[in-house]
C-alpha cells in the first residue's frame, strides 16, 4: 500500500470503556490479585484525560458489567479513516464484545464491516505502521480471522501480513508498539523475531516488558508508570513522553493500547 504518513499516530478521536466492577473477574495468564473497579475507574480517567491532552476527542462509553473485560475496546475493533471493522474476539467471554462496541462505530463511521466468515481476531494482535498493517496469529486470533480481516484491508487499500506472535505473549501487541516515524519498540524476543526488517528498533531494557505496550498519539507517547529504563530508552530515541498508571489495567494482562480505539475519521 501507499505510504500513508502518520496513519498509525496522527488522531483526532478516540473510543473507551468505563471499567466495570466485574473487571475483578478479569481474564489473565497469572494471577496477581483482582483488580478493583474504583480503582482502576481512578486510573482510567487518567488515561482519558492524556489521551484529551493528546489532543483527542474521546468518548467514554459506559460499563458493561456483563463483560467483565470490556474496558479493552481495542480488541473488539479496528478502525481506519474511512470506516470501522468490527472484529469478533477470540475467548468464549469476549466474543459478544463485537457487538457491543457496534453502537459507537456506526455513530462515527459511515462505513462499518463485521469481519466475515467463523474465524476470530483481537484487535491485540493488529500493530497498524505507515506501510503496512501486521496481524499477530495467537490463542486469539486463528487462521481464519486473520486472512479474513486480511482480505478486507487489502479490498479497502491497506497492505496486511500476517506472523506468528511469539509463544506465551497474550496479543502481538502485547510485545511492541510502533514510536511513529517508522521506528518500533519491542521486546527482545519481538526484536529476534525478524518481523520488522530493517526498521529502526527500540528493544525494551531487560525486566521491563510489560513496558512494550505503549501508545504514540500525536506529537506524545504514552508509557506505563513504573518503566524508568524505557522511559529513558523511548526518550534518547527523541520521543515525547507523556507516564499514565496502568496498576490495576495490568493484573488481567490489559496495557496502554488496549485501552482505547484511536483513529482519523476521513472527513
Ligand atoms: C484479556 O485477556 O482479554 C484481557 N484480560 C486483557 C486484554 C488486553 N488487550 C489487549 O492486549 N489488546
Amino acid at each position: 500500500m501507499a505510504h500513508h504518513k502518520g496513519l498509525s499516530f496522527r488522531f483526532t478521536h478516540a473510543i473507551t470503556r468505563t471499567p466495570a466492577d466485574s473487571v475483578a473477574g478479569g481474564i489473565r495468564a497469572v494471577d496477581t490479585g483482582d483488580p478493583s473497579g474504583a480503582k482502576f475507574r481512578e486510573e482510567h480517567e487518567l488515561y482519558v484525560k492524556a489521551l484529551q491532552e493528546a489532543g483527542l476527542t474521546v468518548e467514554v462509553l459506559p460499563a458493561l458489567e456483563a463483560f467483565p473485560d470490556s474496558c479493552f475496546v481495542e480488541d473488539p475493533a479496528f478502525c481506519l479513516p474511512e470506516g470501522a471493522i468490527q472484529l469478533r474476539p477470540g475467548t468464549d467471554s469476549r466474543e459478544g464484545e463485537g457487538r457491543e462496541i457496534r453502537p459507537a462505530l456506526d455513530k462515527v463511521f459511515g462505513k462499518v464491516v463485521e469481519l466475515p466468515g467463523n474465524g476470530h481476531v483481537d484487535g491485540g494482535d493488529v500493530l497498524m505502521l505507515d506501510d503496512v498493517i501486521l496481524i499477530g496469529l495467537s490463542a486469539r486470533t486463528d487462521r481464519d480471522g486473520a486472512e479474513a480481516f486480511a482480505q478486507v484491508l487489502g479490498d479497502w487499500g491497506y497492505n496486511a501480513e500476517i506472523c506468528e506472535t511469539p509463544e506465551g505473549v497474550l496479543h502481538f501487541k502485547t510485545a511492541c508498539s510502533t514510536l511513529g516515524d517508522g521506528v518500533i519498540l519491542a521486546t527482545k524476543v519481538m526484536a529476534d523475531s525478524g518481523f520488522f526488517g530493517e526498521r529502526p528498533l527500540v528493544v525494551v531494557p531487560e525486566g521491563e516488558d510489560y513496558a512494550a505496550n505503549v501508545i504514540r498519539v500525536n506529537d506524545v507517547v504514552l508509557v506505563p508508570e513504573g518503566y524508568p529504563k524505557t522511559l529513558a530508552a523511548i526518550e534518547a530515541a527523541g520521543f515525547k513522553t507523556v507516564v499514565v498508571p496502568t496498576h490495576e489495567a495490568r493484573k488481567v494482562d490489559g496495557g496502554l493500547s488496549c485501552l482505547s480505539l484511536r483513529f482519523a475519521p476521513a472527513a
